[in-house]
């Protein structure tokens, strides 16, 4: 069966779409590896809150190279946008230990429905047994911004559970975030934050800050944005 099987689907639908086993896991590892000395010669630390690296269109080739993943973006863009189109690639980042909240990566909404740009998420390392990897909320990309994080409070959210190898689309719309606390230190960060109580809030960003250090579970990411050239 094809890989993007669904796809167009699922992405008009959810928002999101995930090929399992996209990419070999050896090759992903020493990309890792590649990342994280380059951090390391830097002398660039991974705190909390993480560190980003901006990479630019050829850059995002580069990765692609080094993934030799031509064919299944050829194929991906072939069933999101049909034969003979022309996709270019508009940049992205590496994050290094980035516990993002809930955000969506664009605001504005797009006219033409059938030319949405997509973004990928490529986490290099298993995220099935920690809350480090990707959580969305389905179908939130046809919400107005305020709505969908409103409508969190009533909605499901989702953990994507991926491994390593495994490749994300997602609609820029979609809210989403990297890592997400337990049920428990979220509402008493949300507590903290509500009443805006300095010390309680510094003193639960550090609690927090502990938790994740104490995980020691390092994570890299990378995201890629892909549009229609005009
Ligand atoms: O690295 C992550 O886990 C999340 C990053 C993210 O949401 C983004 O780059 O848009
Ligand atoms: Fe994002």
């Amino acid at each position: 069966m094809k890989r993007v099987y669904g796809l167009k689907e699922s992405m008009k639908k959810n928002g999101f779409f995930i090929i399992e086993n996209a990419f070999s896991k050896e090759k992903l590892l020493k990309i890792k590896e590649k990342l994280e000395s380059h951090l390391e010669l830097e002398g660039i630390e991974r705190r909390w809150g993480g560190v980003s690296c901006g990479l630019s269109p050829v850059e995002n080739e580069k990765y692609l190279d080094l993934l030799e993943s031509s064919n299944l973006f050829d194929e991906i863009n072939r069933e999101l946008y049909g034969a003979d189109k022309k996709v270019i690639s508009l940049g992205g980042f590496t994050h290094y230990n980035i516990p993002s909240s809930w955000h969506t990566d664009e605001y504005k909404e797009y006219k033409d429905i059938e030319a949405l740009p997509y973004r990928v998420a490529i986490y290099m390392q298993d995220h099935q047994e920690n809350r480090q990897g990707l959580w969305v909320v389905p179908n939130s990309h046809k919400s107005f911004f305020m709505k969908a994080r409103l409508s969190l409070l009533f909605k499901k959210d989702l953990y994507t559970k991926s491994k390593l190898g495994d490749l994300i689309l997602f609609d820029l719309r979609l809210l989403h975030r990297g890592w997400k606390p337990s049920i428990y230190y979220y509402f008493s960060y949300l507590f903290s934050f509500l009443i805006q109580h300095k010390k309680l809030n510094r003193a639960y960003r550090f609690f927090l800050k502990n938790k994740y250090r104490r995980q020691k579970k390092d994570k890299t990411s990378l995201f890629m944005t892909f549009a229609l050239a005009q």
